[in-house]
């Protein structure tokens, strides 16, 4: 780890540790080189400033967006099944946001036990990590809130390892990294994990298209606001001068790869300078900037899933529609030798 670790001390019960690198040259780099790809892309975690993490939590709340609410639902169902024998734990959130649906998890954690949980959120979004911890602790003041700012795809090493851990994959994020992203995560994963630990993990399934395109494209424009958001934070971290006018929001669903594309659509001939480029960015009108895959999963991506980290299916729940599974899996003793 190349970055300078900082650690803040914000109340007795929340710590949070930032393992981004303050230079932010990587991030610059990431979206110089999508910018400069033949297919042009940023990287989906750019969307999470403050203010994309605010418009993403508008989006959780709106009628076509169904995956929150039927995952929190889920959520509900499992829940006292779940969380009643958490003692002495590590939960640690991947890609955490808001922390409303691990709210639902420590709802159910016996009152005596829950001073031996230490919550322990990892994600990108400082506002969202210390938003979140607040509410926690305020909520569940016997609880210890111990956040990371850091990248998932980068930084697994550094949580923390003492004890037993249940890791938390909600919200099918897992869906925004490319198929090779999300086995070579899910393979990065398992090597941080150790025999007793959990997984429990939420993916969208493949639906009728319909519902699927429906939900990244609401009446409302709260998602393109999110989509057209994500320039804002290049600005910031290329220093460029891209207008959310210059594009159109566009989302649907390729069916060959199973997943919603989120791109942002040039409305005209464009030509940006950047101080770390020689040569103007270039954008034709009617061109796009890939911002999002979001991958839907079938049965048999679960079981495929299972299949190359060696960890245990103890459990699929799904919703009546099926439009929802949370996976909870177990890395078993010997499980390490299954793969
Ligand atoms: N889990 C929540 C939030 C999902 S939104 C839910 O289910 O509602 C995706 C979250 O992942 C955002 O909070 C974003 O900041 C975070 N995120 C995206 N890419 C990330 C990465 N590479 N590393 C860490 N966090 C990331
Ligand atoms: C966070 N992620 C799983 C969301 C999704 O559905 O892919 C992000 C999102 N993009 C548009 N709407 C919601």
């Amino acid at each position: 780890m190349n970055c300078p670790e900082t650690s803040a001390i914000i109340r007795k019960q929340i710590a949070i540790r930032k393992y981004l690198c303050s230079t932010e040259q990587e991030e610059v780099s990431e979206i110089i080189v999508g910018l400069s790809a033949q297919q042009k892309y940023i990287p989906s975690k750019f969307f999470y400033d403050a203010n994309g993490s605010k418009l993403f939590e508008d989006i959780t709340c709106l009628p076509e967006y169904y995956p929150t609410r039927t995952e929190k639902a889920l959520l509900k169902e499992i829940a006292p099944q779940i969380s009643k024998a958490f003692r002495n734990i590590d939960i640690v959130e991947l890609g955490s946001g808001d922390c409303s649906k691990i709210s639902i998890l420590l709802d159910a954690i016996p009152f005596e036990n829950m001073a031996t949980v230490r919550y322990i959120p990892v994600d990108v979004s400082h506002a969202a990590i210390s938003k979140s911890a607040r509410i926690l602790v305020e909520r569940f003041p016997e609880i210890t809130v111990h956040g990371l700012l850091a990248d998932f795809l980068k930084h697994l090493s550094v949580i923390p390892k003492e004890t037993k851990r249940l890791f938390c994959f909600f919200g099918s994020t897992l869906g925004n990294l490319t198929r090779k992203q999300s086995v070579q995560f899910l393979l990065d994963l398992k090597a941080v994990m150790k025999p007793g630990d959990q997984l429990l993990i939420g993916l969208d399934m493949v639906k009728d298209i319909k519902v699927l395109e429906n939900a990244y494209n609401d009446n409302q424009g709260v998602t393109a606001a999110f989509n057209k958001n994500i320039l804002s934070s290049v600005n910031q971290y290329i220093k460029t001068e891209f207008s959310p006018d210059w594009f159109e929001h566009v989302a649907f669903y390729n069916q060959s790869k199973d997943r919603i594309e989120m791109h942002l659509r040039a409305l005209k001939d464009l030509e940006i300078s950047c101080m770390y480029l020689q040569d103007n960015i270039r954008i034709k009108k009617g061109e796009t900037i890939l911002t999002e895959n979001s991958h839907k999963y079938t049965r048999r991506h679960i079981f495929d899933f299972a299949c190359i980290t060696g960890l245990k299916i103890n459990a699929v729940y799904t919703d009546n529609n099926q439009w929802f599974s949370l996976v909870h899996l177990n890395y078993l003793i010997g499980s390490q030798d299954s793969q």
